[in-house]
This record gives structure tokens, sequence and C-alpha cells, in this order.
């Protein structure tokens, strides 16, 4: 006889965070406000964490859960949706035991005994990513899971063709919508607890073109890093594996406070011996908004965490160190000089989480920055934060309501910059269900310019992508930049 399936009654399974487990076809959202703008040809992919079967666990955590992946595909005037679970190698394992049998969050001593040590705990949780005509899902400590991307069915976990040599590929990886180029990495990329790390260049039909291994200062977390023309940021933030205590339970990371941040200008097309170390002061971040080099100079833009960005992350004593708060804050590194110092200025007082922009902005100037803003009584809206004067416009979609992640659409392929929409699921809390909110990028405090329904919750949904139909299709983005030949 199997388990009978009780979650736990923790914080994390209550109210929006119930498991949702449930996988849906929707042909044709029903339009509660406004109209679709014409145009909007392609498909938002997002992928997020849903929770398979109860883990009988209390230190459950939010980035932890099976991958979901969901799609909005716009198409003849008509959204459709679909979501599935990514077949990963764990999912697989669990529905044909019919119970949880991967334990802690990455940590594979948990795990039932009978789990081959060697199984990847992967839940390919955290993104989507587009690249030379395939679709993937994506989460750090594992290879990618090709996805169908009409069906959402799972194709195969891969190393692309014999090109990643590593045990995993970065959930954050950069596909420049201009060049077509992947640019992405691995970290711990000999296995668990390892300094390894290897970034690589894709060219636009996947072949690997630059690859370059190098060592952090020590196995950290590596959860996003940034690119610019002629770089690519790694900052290493004193996020930490402690292997000792990882075989003993413990959690996979600690935050140490005491310890400085590091950060590596690898360039994009050299080699390791050319890297530029730098030096700064205790901090934590999850994510990247955008980097640019002017000159000798390279600014980061960063949601930046003075102390712990995750209080599940414990010191080194087994202190909990409370979260702080996210400030947009530009890191600036001068090349010009041999210094291993580097600037740090607060670019915005109000907390932002999931920095994103016009993608073909990506490690280039820019101007718009999009983000999601928290109010104080726990809501959240949709930031848009004019990078040159350090203005934000919010759109709250309503008391209790929450926004997740946003994806810039641009209006057209060479559309100038920040011309075209946001795309925003909506958790509305109180319905207990979701909606597609559809932004004018250029006019987010104007509110929505469409408002689909969906007669459930999409439960979570960390990051995702945003494939036109010429993509689709093709196999290329090639956007343009305005203005440029
Ligand atoms: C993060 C998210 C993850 C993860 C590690 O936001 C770090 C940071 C969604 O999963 O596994
Ligand atoms: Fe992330």
């Amino acid at each position: 006889m199997a388990e009978p399936i009780q979650f736990p009654d923790i914080e994390l399974y209550r109210g929006w965070g119930e498991p949702m487990r449930t996988e849906c076809t929707i042909h044709g959202l029903e339009l509660l406000e406004g109209a679709i703008p014409e145009g909007l040809e392609g498909t938002l992919y997002k992928v997020g964490a849903d929770r398979q079967y109860p883990s009988g666990r209390d230190d459950d955590i939010f980035i932890d859960g099976e991958g979901m992946i969901h799609m909005f595909r716009f198409e003849d005037g008509q959204v459709d949706y679909v979501n599935r679970w990514v077949r990963t190698t764990r999912y697989e394992m669990q529905r044909e035991a019919k119970r949880k049998l991967f334990g802690r969050y990455r940590n594979r001593y948990t795990n039932d005994p009978e789990v081959d040590n060697s199984v990847s705990m992967g839940t390919a949780n955290t993104t989507a990513m587009f690249h030379a005509g395939h679709l993937y899902a994506l989460k750090e400590d594992d290879l990618p899971y090709e996805i169908d991307p009409d069906t959402l069915e799972t194709i195969r976990r891969t190393d692309m063709n014999g090109q990643i040599g590593s045990a995993c590929f970065t959930a954050h990886p950069k596909v420049d919508p201009v060049t077509d180029e992947l640019l992405g990495f691995s970290y711990q990329a000999r296995g668990d607890g390892t300094k390894d790390i290897v970034f690589y260049v894709f060219d636009a039909g996947g072949r690997k073109i630059n690859e370059v291994e190098f060592e952090m200062p020590y196995a950290g977390m590596v959860h996003d890093f940034a690119v610019t023309d002629e770089w690519a940021v790694f900052p290493f933030f004193p996020m930490m594996t402690d292997m000792e205590k990882v075989k003993a339970g413990g959690a996979y990371f600690e935050y140490h406070p005491d310890k400085p941040t590091h950060v590596a200008l690898v360039p994009r097309y050299g080699k390791a011996e050319d890297i530029r170390w730098f030096e700064g002061p205790n901090a934590t971040a999850g994510h990247m908004m955008n980097a640019v080099r002017v000159g000798n100079k390279v600014m980061l833009d960063v949601c930046y965490y003075e102390g712990n960005c995750f209080e599940f992350f414990p010191t080194p004593s087994g202190d909990v160190a409370p979260m702080v708060p996210p400030f947009l804050t530009r890191l600036t590194f001068d090349l010009g000089r041999n210094a291993k110092e580097y600037e740090v200025e607060r670019l915005l007082n109000v907390p932002v989480e999931m920095p994103r922009t016009d993608d073909r902005y990506q490690g280039r100037p820019y101007r718009h920055g999009y983000c999601i803003a928290r109010s104080p009584d726990g809501s959240s809206g949709t930031g848009h934060v004019n990078m040159e004067t350090g203005e934000i416009s919010i759109w709250r979609p309503g008391e209790g309501d929450m926004v997740q992640e946003c994806q810039f659409v641009p209006r057209s392929a060479s559309s100038p910059e920040g011309d075209g929409w946001l795309l925003i699921p909506v958790n509305r809390v109180s319905r207990n269900r979701s909606d597609l909110a559809i932004l004018d990028a250029q006019n987010v405090a104007a509110g929505p310019v469409a408002l689909l329904k969906l007669p459930f919750k999409v439960r979570a949904t960390f990051h995702g992508t945003w494939v036109p139909k010429h993509a689709r299709e093709t196999g290329r983005y090639e956007y343009g930049l305005a203005g440029a030949a």
C-alpha cells in the first residue's frame, strides 16, 4: 500500500502556498478587461516549483520543489495556457515510488536509501531558456532538460551534445536576442562542494565557441551573473557550502556575515589568465539587472542585500541571520586602475527583486529596468525604473494581491528600448486564482491594457522567457537595436 498524501502544516504550504500539483490546458483564456495588443504573437514560458509529494520534513524551502513549466501562447488574438511537470529523473523516480524520495534542498545525504548517491537532485524548477530552436527547463545544480515547445512534454536531460562537461548548468543564462549567442556557466562544476566554475559562450547555432575554467575563492552559491560586450561578471557572495555539515544532514548553504565578497571579471572571448579579481564588502544577492561597460569601467546593477538574502540559510554557528531588504545597487569596477576595491552605490530606496530589462539591452547601455516592488503590507507591484533619473513608477494589482516576475516583449523586433509590453502573472490571493496582466511598458502605472483570467492559481514561477512566433519557427530571435545599423 502506498502512503497517504499529507503535506505538513507549515507556513510554506498554507494559503497561496498550498500545493497545486495539477496539469492544465486551456484553449483561450477569458479576457476580463481591455484588448490583447495586435502583433503580440508568441509564447511566454515560465518555470516554478510545485510539490509532487509531501516530504515529511519541516525544513522544506520555497526554492526546492519539483519543476513545473507553464506557457501562455499568444496566437490569432487569443491566449492558450498549458502547464506540465518537468519529467526529471527525480520526478519519475518519485512517481514510480508514489512518494517523496529526495530529502532536504540539495542535500543528497538526506535522500531515501533507495536513491543511488549519483542520481541528480535537480528539479528543473527555475527558468525556461530558448536557444538555437530548443526550449529548456533549468536548475542550477543539474543539466538542462529539453522541453517540447508546443506540448511541454519533457524530451531529455541534455549536456548540449556533449558540450557541457560539468554536472550542471546555470538557471540564469543570457541569450542575446540580437546576436543570438548564449552565455552561461556551471558552478560547483565537479559536484557538490567543489570550487570549479566553467564559463561558456555558444554561437547562434548552439556550437560552443569559448570556455573558461577557473576556481572560485570558495564553494559558494553563484545564482546569477551578468555580461557586457567584453566581460562576464561573476560576484561570489559569502553564501558557502560546507560539505561536513551537508554530510551531517545540514543546510546546503551557510551565510558568512564576516566574509568579503569577491568578484571575477572574466573576458567574454578570452582566457582564464586574463580574469580580473575584485574584493568588496560583505553582502549577498540572487539577481542582477544588467551590466554595462563604459570605457575602462564595468557597472553591475544588482538587487543587493547588505546581509543575508535567505533566512533559511543559517550562519556557520547555526544562528538564523535575518533577511535584509534588497536595494537596487550599482557596483563599479575600474579596470584602468590596479586596485581590488569597487564602488558601491545605492540607486533606489524601494526594496525590489526579480529585476528584468528589455533583453536586447542586456550588456548594453540601457535606460529601462523592471522589477517587483514590495510593499510594507506584504503585497507587491510591478515597477518600471528609469535608470537615468532613478525614478520608479509602480502598478499595484490590488490589496493583498501580488505580482510574479514580469517579462518584457518588444513591440517589434527593432522598436526602441522599452517600447513594448510587460507580461505578468498576478496572484489574486483573496480569490485563490491568477490573472495574466499585460501592461504598456512605457506607462506601467496606468495599469493593464489587457487582463486575462485563469480560473485557478499559477502557484509560483521564478523566471521565464518570451519566444516570438518567428523565433519558434526559425530558432533565431534576430532582434535589432533601434538606431543601430
Ligand atoms: C535561488 C533560487 C533557486 C535556487 C538557488 O533566487 C538560488 C535564488 C529557484 O531556485 O535553487
Ligand atoms: Fe533566480
